[in-house]
């Protein structure tokens, strides 16, 4: 008798906890996750909201009609997995702002400025200044094994910089390819409670005109200026098969830049600690990819398509020319010489 009603105490308490762990721990799960993709960015009380989706605008705000048959011809806008590219004249910036302004949010870049590439930091810095999320919550953080050469640029309310130090190395390829592990680390370590949308951007380079809110997206690639005319079967993919990095003939949708890229936290986290454990792999096997990190992310944009897609106006050379398509350059990439400039 007194076995019976253990039994069925036991009994209940099991169906109890089990009620729980179905009903109560999701809920839990969903509010402490490191990368809170749940966080309410609408500020109307909604947990489980993705931080891209659910648009809300302005009441009253006034701005062009949109069409779906007009519009520009000359550039294609959207990928075949659904995704936008942006280019001028694909989105209206007053009305994405207004959106954003109301999430409150916070976008972090991060650069790195190791060697001698310090001395193209104050420009990123000033142009950043005028034109990266103007208006918004910004934090710069800068990578560099010279923190005392760090340029005093001054900066608006709300934006911050952040100077963390890092070693050198004797290979300009180490020093590139390391970013993805310091990214992976900082995400881990810093990040992931204040900050919803994290950029990382090649020093070399300056802001020219707009970046902003039009640019957010999950997970962010950016096209390369020197290949998006071209067929895939000229694009500097890592070709040996041996390496983790390897797109096969036939394969890859796009060339994506390793100097620009960027989304939230999570996907951002994903892809550097696979880029870097791949990488590490290979050079555990002999194997450095044609084009180090960039190579790597490649693959990984390839297999993990991007959500948005950002035009070579986001990264350009200024070494190029503009070509007719591109209206607006926002990001460019500084004439450089890179026996001067690199440690080997
Ligand atoms: C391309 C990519 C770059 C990277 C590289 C392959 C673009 C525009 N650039 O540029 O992102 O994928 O190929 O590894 O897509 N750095 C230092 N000190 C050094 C060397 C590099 O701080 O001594 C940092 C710096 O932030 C620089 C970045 O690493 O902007 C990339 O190095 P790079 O500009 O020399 O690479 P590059 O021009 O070959």
């Amino acid at each position: 008798m007194m076995n019976l009603k253990f039994m069925a105490m036991l009994l209940s308490l099991v169906v109890v906890l089990g009620v729980m762990f179905i009903y109560v721990y999701p809920i839990y799960r969903f509010r402490e996750s490191p990368c809170d993709s749940s966080k309410d960015l609408s500020g109307d009380g909604h947990l489980f909201r993705s931080p891209d989706l659910h648009l809300v605008a302005t009441d009253g705000l006034k701005y062009p009609q949109p069409s779906i048959t007009q519009g520009r011809t000359d550039i294609v806008s959207v990928t075949p997995w659904l995704a936008p590219v942006v280019w001028e004249g694909t989105f209206h910036p007053v009305l994405l702002d207004s959106i954003y302004q109301k999430r409150n949010i916070t976008v972090a870049a991060t650069v790195f400025a190791v060697g001698k590439y310090i001395r193209f930091l104050k420009d990123f810095l000033e142009t950043a200044e005028q034109h990266f999320f103007v208006g918004f919550r910004v934090k710069v953080y800068v990578f560099t094994d010279r923190p005392n050469e760090v340029p005093k640029v001054k900066m608006a309310a709300g934006r911050e910089l952040v100077v963390h130090s890092v070693p050198n190395s004797k290979r300009w390829q180490e020093i590139s390819a390391r970013r993805m592990e310091i990214i992976q680390t900082l995400i881990e370590e810093t990040l992931n409670k204040d900050v919803d949308y994290i950029f990382c951007l090649d020093v070399d380079s300056k802001f020219h005109s707009r970046w902003g809110t039009e640019s957010l997206g999950e997970l962010v690639a950016v096209i390369h200026p020197g290949y998006y005319k071209d067929d895939r079967s000229k694009f500097p993919y890592e070709r040996r098969p041996t390496s983790r990095a390897y797109v096969a003939p036939g394969e890859g949708d796009f060339y994506y830049c390793g100097g620009a890229f960027g989304g939230v936290l999570a996907e951002v986290h994903q892809l550097a600690q696979t880029c870097r454990k791949n990488f590490e792999d290979d050079a555990k096997e002999g194997i450095e990819a044609a084009w180090q990190e960039e190579s790597h992310l490649n693959r990984y944009m390839w297999l993990n398509k991007p959500s948005k897609v950002l035009s070579p106006e986001y990264l350009w050379q200024d070494f190029k020319a503009r070509n007719s398509e591109v209206l607006v350059i926002r990001f460019s990439g500084v004439i450089k010489n890179y026996n001067e400039i690199r440690p080997n």
